[in-house]
């Protein structure tokens, strides 16, 4: 009955023009497309009622489509806090405040930082990373005791996906003091048992996503601040989405929320740093996944004398081949060409191809605790990508400690992901 009379009373003040009510979230679903409001209408109802990862889901591809709508950020980082994933729920919340700066209730604020505040206790907890002890040489004995075959063999039988190698727990040392700062200082990081993918995920793959209704079809152009339209047309003929004969090369000209949906309907998520680093190498602190050789055109793709040549004829540009011989591919390759370059889990693709997506926030090494300390650019967190790409032609690039940073929403012809999840043991 109350409801009944407030209504009508709602209605007729904004008839007769007094000032309209504030924005919210509600008001700026009326600019949708009738899909969307649909699909956001179905987001609240699984989140009223605790269908947390169905509701993340839709508001990930909501998310995609429009990025304006900064209230889904809140929406997707609660989602994540109330599944207790620390590292979607920060990254969300945190853009989240970044973008709403000023623009936010005192109320709202004091929620999402007590969220934030909860969630970073959580990956603390979760990531079981030991306090900074005093650093020690690489080579040390790690703390635990050495396991009994040198080089673990993939155990695909305990609860990883048929695509994945399982990875065992332990500590390793992260980091490497040959290469920049940024992979500085070593450290000894203990990881629980995980499940990782073979290879990078791949167009087909990424396909199967779309079909399911599950991930948002990829643009298949590139995109980073201050693009100019020309250099758009030029770099996104290197797209491999929608392009015919494309299907077992990596997806790339993902951005990193695109390459998240994807894992999440995959069952999984993106891998952390360290876990990616230890796929890539092991315990034995190599170089490279498959040793301390320097690259070349039977271990990995990376930009040899026919991705130099195809520069020249499509692209008039210079670059240098890292390698003398032709490794095969100008540009992407189909994912598990190079298993000379497996790593010790026999991970494949790991240097080489393209970059891949981490789901971790940069920050250096010695300042991890500081998130404050790593905003760029607008407002945005880097995320870590690592492992290099098909056009790269520095081998350090191809190092597994070595360290790219990206802006989540940048999509590049060289960046793609893999997938990862905690084994279930
Ligand atoms: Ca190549």
């Amino acid at each position: 009955m109350a409801l009944a009379l407030r209504l009508p009373l709602f209605i007729a003040i904004v008839a007769v023009g007094t000032s309209l009510p504030p924005l919210q979230p509600t008001v700026l679903a009326a600019g949708l497309d009738a899909n969307s409001k649909a699909t956001l209408k179905e987001a609240t109802r699984l989140y009223k009622q605790g269908q947390y990862e169905e509701a993340a889901k839709l508001l990930t591809e909501l998310a995609v489509d429009h990025p304006e709508m900064t209230n889904l950020q809140r929406n997707l980082g609660a989602c994540y806090y109330y599944m207790r994933r620390p590292e979607p729920a920060l990254s969300n919340l945190r853009d989240y405040l970044a973008h709403k700066k000023n623009d936010i209730t005192a109320d709202d604020k004091q929620e999402v930082e007590r969220w934030i505040d909860e969630m970073e206790k959580q990956r603390a907890q979760n990531a079981a990373v030991p306090v900074a002890p005093p650093l020690a040489s690489p080579a040390a004995p790690a703390s635990q005791p050495a396991p009994a075959r040198p080089r673990p063999a993939p155990q695909p039988a305990s609860g990883c996906a048929a695509n994945q190698v399982s990875i065992p727990g332990g500590t390793f040392w992260m980091g490497d003091a040959d290469l920049d700062k940024d992979s500085k200082p070593v450290h000894k990081v203990k990881l629980s048992p995980y499940c990782i993918d073979k290879t990078e995920v791949t167009v087909a793959a990424f396909r199967t996503c779309v079909q399911a209704g599950e991930c948002a079809p990829p643009s298949a152009t590139i995109e980073w601040k201050d693009l100019k339209p020309e250099d758009k047309t030029k770099w996104s003929q290197f797209c491999t989405w929608g392009r015919g004969g494309m299907d077992q090369h990596p997806i790339n000209c993902v951005d990193w929320n695109q390459a998240t949906a994807y894992c999440v309907w995959a069952g999984g998520r993106l891998p952390t740093e360290a876990e990616w680093e230890f796929a890539a190498r092991g315990r034995d602190g190599r170089k490279y996944p498959w040793g301390d050789e320097e690259p070349d055109a039977t271990r990995l793709n990376a930009c040899g004398p026919e991705c130099a040549s195809m520069a020249k004829e499509r692209l008039a540009l210079t670059w240098n081949p890292i390698y003398p011989d032709n490794d095969g591919w100008a540009a992407t390759a189909p994912v598990g060409k190079y298993p000379k370059g497996a790593s010790p889990f026999g991970v494949l693709d790991m240097a080489g191809n393209v970059w891949e997506w981490t789901g971790d926030e940069f920050a250096s090494y010695s300042e991890a605790n500081d998130s404050n300390q790593h905003r760029y650019g607008r407002v945005e967190l880097l995320r870590v990508d690592r492992g290099g790409g098909w056009n790269g032609n520095h081998p350090s690039w191809f190092r597994a400690a070595n360290r790219g940073r990206t802006v989540p929403g940048n999509r590049s012809i060289n960046l793609g992901f893999r997938c990862a999840r905690g084994a279930q043991m």
